[in-house]
């Protein structure tokens, strides 16, 4: 089922997310939606609490080719136990912000532990577009947009785009 993305701004967005206690099948049911919402906008990844659920749950399938196979994670209670001192800079955009995009620079690397859909702990180093995705997923379960990062007036001006959009939305 695709659940619709909540738009900048909205207090859900704002919020530091829940630990997940326990992967119930109404968990399970909840990242299954999340992965067929975000390849249907199309995205990269996707936290839970775009969907307006507060939970540390984020999914993610950064394989662009579409020649290659997919690879669609699913991790719960995410932490970055590493990030690498070298840093890039790649031009985010974010479903919940749509249409705006901004050069954010991160660490390049960052070492990521999590609880998977069948309850196992992982861990893997990720690097290239899915560090990135990563540390952009994890921001939204800390109530952290990529225009956070921005300075104060273009972050506004975000922010006015966005009211205006949803405003129009509204009225359609
Ligand atoms: O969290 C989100 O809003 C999803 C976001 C993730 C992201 C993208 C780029 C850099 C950092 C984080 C997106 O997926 S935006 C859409 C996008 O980048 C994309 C869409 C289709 C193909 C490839 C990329
Ligand atoms: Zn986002």
């Amino acid at each position: 089922m695709i659940r619709p993305i909540l738009i900048h701004p909205d207090p859900r967005l704002k919020k530091v997310c829940e630990p997940v206690a326990e992967i119930t099948p109404e968990l399970g049911k909840l990242a299954e939606d999340m992965l067929e919402t975000m390849y249907d906008a199309p995205g990269v990844g996707l936290a839970a609490p775009q969907v307006g659920v507060t939970k540390r749950l984020i999914v993610m399938d950064c394989v662009k080719d579409p020649e290659a196979a997919p690879r669609p994670l699913v991790l719960f209670n995410p932490q970055i136990i590493w990030s690498s001192e070298d840093l890039s800079t790649y031009e985010e955009g974010c479903l919940s912000i749509p249409e705006q995009y901004a050069e954010v620079e991160r660490p390049a690397e960052v070492r990521v532990r999590w609880t998977a859909l069948d309850g196992s702990e992982q861990e893997e180093q990720f690097a290239g577009l899915w560090a990135t995705c990563v540390q952009h997923e994890i921001d939204h379960l800390d109530g952290k947009l990529f225009i956070d990062y921005l300075g104060p007036l273009k972050r506004q001006m975000i922010t006015r785009k966005m009211e205006k959009l949803k405003r129009e939305r509204a009225r359609s």
